[in-house]
């Protein structure tokens, strides 16, 4: 068998056909990871998972919503306990929430506070205007705190049922907080 090869040429052979092999088998082998990998999400498609564990499985995703010079936020203006993808636009003065309205309310130079001001079951539109230190609630009141430089917040930090208007002013590192709680009636005359 191959006798008339010398035996340094039959090991130089033999060689070429083993690296040829291999060979073979990595480029089928990066065809198959290739295949596997996941492709480049189009928007809102969800790409495979990135990490896994035994119980968890981390998910990501894109959404294209709003443009240059939006403000982005992030309310359940429904009501149904699951925050939607919204933007506040300067430019016109106008929110648009992602499955849901787009209605205007504000201005240019406003900042956004979206909360649950009032007793509905989602949160309110609301805007902080730096110019009057002033607060508008859609569906809600007109309140006056703050003063042009603060910070507007809104959470709910007093435990109320409804969110509380809170500034905090850079210049002395103070957080100025307003809320409406409900008083004991009057002892009866
Ligand atoms: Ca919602």
């Amino acid at each position: 068998m191959n006798s008339a090869i010398p035996p340094r040429r039959r090991l130089v052979a033999a060689l070429a056909v083993g690296a040829a092999s291999l060979l073979t088998s990595l480029s089928l082998s990066a065809t198959s990871a290739s295949a596997q990998a996941p492709t480049l999400a189009a928007v809102g498609a969800v790409v495979a998972p990135t990490a896994t564990t035994a119980a968890t499985v981390t998910r990501t995703t894109t959404i294209a919503y709003g443009q240059n010079g939006d403000i982005p936020l992030a309310a359940d203006f429904t009501g149904d306990r699951r925050e939607e993808i919204a933007v506040f636009r300067p430019s016109n003065g106008t929110w648009y929430i992602r499955g849901g309205s787009t209605f205007p309310y504000g201005q240019n130079g406003d900042v956004p506070v979206p909360a649950r001001y009032t007793s509905t079951s989602g949160k309110n539109a609301a805007v902080w205007r730096p110019s009057n230190g002033t607060w508008y609630i859609r569906g809600g009141s007109t309140i006056s705190w703050g003063v042009r430089g603060d910070i507007p917040l809104a959470g709910n930090f007093l435990g109320t049922s409804v969110a509380d208007q809170v500034v905090f002013r850079p210049s002395n590192g103070t957080w100025y907080l307003r809320w409406q709680e409900t008083t004991a009636p009057p002892p009866p005359a």
